[in-house]
């Protein structure tokens, strides 16, 4: 797909003449391939060095967050800002001329981008992001003065605490730090508006929908395709933790039918529910593994975590992690100073400067959570060779899923075989451990979705500043069954900004993608091992055959449209959730099941 950018606005023609910017002196003639192709390798490498010095602002600016570093990440970032906006105007001069198919993919990702007309206004963008990342990194709620908590604390006293009041101290609390940069969100929507208007898209969020190698309506209709497809299943989980937290928190707190309180899930924004898994496991059958326990008990520490996911990247045949990235890595959550702390992995520059900053726990999740970026790294490292605008993903989502899809091959067998469990389970303990991975699996489904619904009609302007709550919580309770603990603050609330990708302005749909990609990734990868059995017992740990395919389809990196790449790899071509659903199937008819005779129970009582 190519987006057809409209006609350059007279304003941002004037502003960029009086930059006197070499890529914009329009010749007369009508350009050629040549100058197409000379235009792309310049660009690419000024786009490449600019590109790298403003990470590693960035990198600070997220490391040590003061003013002055916010200060030097938001100048870098409009430096870039400044140069993909020229390079954009002065690629849609080669829009229409015959090129080779990769450079003619290259002059279209040139355009899928903001372009500020007025310097002060890309200034000011700039510095908003910087200031909404260093304002959320440093939130704290603080019940006294001098009793602050940051963040991840709050975060473990709703993983592990069953205090209905404690939880909602908690979630109102952490709910109560994003009104402060609510009004800093509204300037930023307003300009990332005007930039991508610039480019000739009607707001970002049709922007945002652009970037799937197909028209933003048919992007739109994807995503409610998949959530429909995925929808029962979601359904029966939702009911069967309906009853069990009706049965820890009592009728008046979880009621019937209707929305449930979002406090009560185990997560501050109730997107993951792994930590309901000791409330909701089978009665008989389940499987008593801790795998938190055995991480606590043996003192594992960050870099043992990050070590245990490295060596399942390199069981795929993948090279060791660069020095570098052990030097330069933030593991672990200073005690100093504020960092943001939300999991990220980052590429400094072309070559192997690879880095994580995560701030682990030894703890499942965590275990989880790092062979997630380090799916992220190995992306980064599978195609450094190729040109600076094709290093990314084949979408965002493939970049999500990657990682995810690794993590689908911790089973117990793998467990055992690192040394991390005594004992593989029998057969009877599928269910649980279908269950335990349902609750982060499915249940982020509908918070994906919606997540982005909210935002496409923010930056549509579908929903003003003073419903962002309402719109927010409609959905929540469209999608998700869920309700705000507490009745909402007026018109100034801000809820949606106590989600880091709101405040850091990431897109999110990419997660939703990837959680269905992940499984297309994983069946794809276990077929390619001669594996046959189900799914979830399935692990390609030590198969390098599976991680030459896997590896195959990282190096293309965003060189192909990205049904290329999935057909590269699993030999179909659309995103599906067929995959998802057949690795689940037996949890779905289990749960029907349960939730049957839960049903009956409950209208006897
Ligand atoms: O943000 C992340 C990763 C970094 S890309 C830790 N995830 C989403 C989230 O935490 O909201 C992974 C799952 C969803
Ligand atoms: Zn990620």
């Amino acid at each position: 797909m190519s987006v057809t950018p409209k006609i350059i606005s007279t304003l941002l023609a004037s502003a960029l003449a009086a930059t006197s910017v070499t890529a914009l002196a329009a010749p007369a003639a009508k350009p050629t391939a040549a100058e197409a192709e000379r235009f792309l390798a310049d660009t690419e490498a000024r786009l490449n060095k600019l590109n790298n010095e403003q990470s590693r602002a960035a990198w600070v600016g997220s490391n040590f967050i003061t003013d002055d570093t916010e200060g030097i990440a938001s100048y870098f970032a409009e430096r870039y800002l400044t140069a993909s906006g020229e390079a954009a105007i002065g690629a849609r001069r080669f829009n229409g001329v015959k090129l080779p198919a990769e450079s003619a993919r290259k002059i279209m990702l040139l355009q899928q981008t903001l372009v500020f007309a007025d310097p002060k206004e890309r200034e000011q963008y700039a510095q908003l992001q910087a200031a909404m990342n260093g304002a959320y990194g440093k939130a704290k709620y603080c019940s006294t003065p001098d009793n602050c908590m940051a963040l991840g604390e709050m975060e473990k006293v709703l993983a592990t605490s069953h205090d209905e009041a404690k939880l909602k101290e908690m979630w109102v609390g952490w709910h109560a730090q994003s009104p402060s940069y609510k009004q800093k969100y509204i300037d930023y929507v307003a300009l990332s508006n005007k930039g991508a208007q610039q480019m000739g898209f009607a707001d970002t969020g049709v922007m945002w929908r652009s970037q799937y190698d197909m028209p933003p309506e048919a992007f739109a209709a994807e995503m409610e395709r998949l959530w429909q497809q995925v929808k029962p299943l979601y359904d029966s989980l939702l009911t069967y933790t309906r009853y069990k937290l009706r049965a820890t928190y009592g009728p008046d707190v979880v009621p019937l039918d209707g929305p449930i309180p979002s406090h009560l899930f185990g997560n501050m924004w109730a997107q993951n529910w792994s930590n309901l898994y000791p409330l909701l496991k089978p009665t008989t059958g389940a499987s008593s593994y801790d795998l938190t326990k055995v991480l606590e008990q043996r003192k594992t520490d960050a870099k043992q975590m990050t070590q245990y996911a490295e060596g399942f990247y390199t069981s795929l045949g993948m090279q060791k992690l660069p020095t570098s990235f052990w030097e330069r890595s933030l593991l672990t959550k200073p005690r100093d100073r504020d960092v943001v702390c939300h999991a990220s992995a980052w590429p400094l520059n072309e070559k192997d400067d690879v880095r994580i900053k995560m701030c682990i726990t030894p703890t499942a999740e965590d275990f989880t959570v790092i062979h997630h970026e380090l799916g992220h790294i190995y992306y980064f490292l599978a195609y450094t060779k190729q040109p600076f605008l094709f290093r990314n993903g084949a979408n965002d989502g493939f970049h999500e899923a990657i990682g995810d899809t690794v993590a689908l091959s911790i089973t117990p067998s793998y467990l055992k075989q690192i040394g991390l469990m005594d004992q593989e389970p029998d057969v009877t303990a599928d269910i649980p451990q279908l269950l335990e991975r349902a609750l982060s699996k499915v249940a982020i489904l509908p918070f994906a979705y919606s997540v982005d619904k909210w935002r496409w009609d923010v930056y549509s302007g579908k929903t003003k500043p003073a419903d962002y709550d309402n719109s927010w919580w409609q959905l929540r309770e469209q999608y998700m069954g869920m309700k705000r603990p507490v009745p909402a603050n007026g018109t100034s609330g801000f809820d949606a900004g106590a989600k880091y990708h709101v405040a850091a302005d990431v897109p999110y749909a990419r997660y939703f993608l990837a959680d269905m990609l992940q499984f297309q990734f994983h069946r794809a990868l276990c077929r390619e091992a001669g594996y046959t059995g189900p799914l979830n017992r399935c692990s390609v740990y030590g198969n390098a055959k599976a991680g030459a395919k896997l590896q195959q389809m990282l190096a293309l990196g965003a060189s192909k449209p990205w049904p290329e790449a999935l057909k590269a790899i699993s030999g179909e071509d659309k995103i599906d959730g067929n995959a998802l659903l057949e690795y689940f199937a037996p949890l779905k008819t289990w749960l029907d099941q349960q939730n049957a005779a839960l049903a009956a129970a409950e209208k006897k009582s």
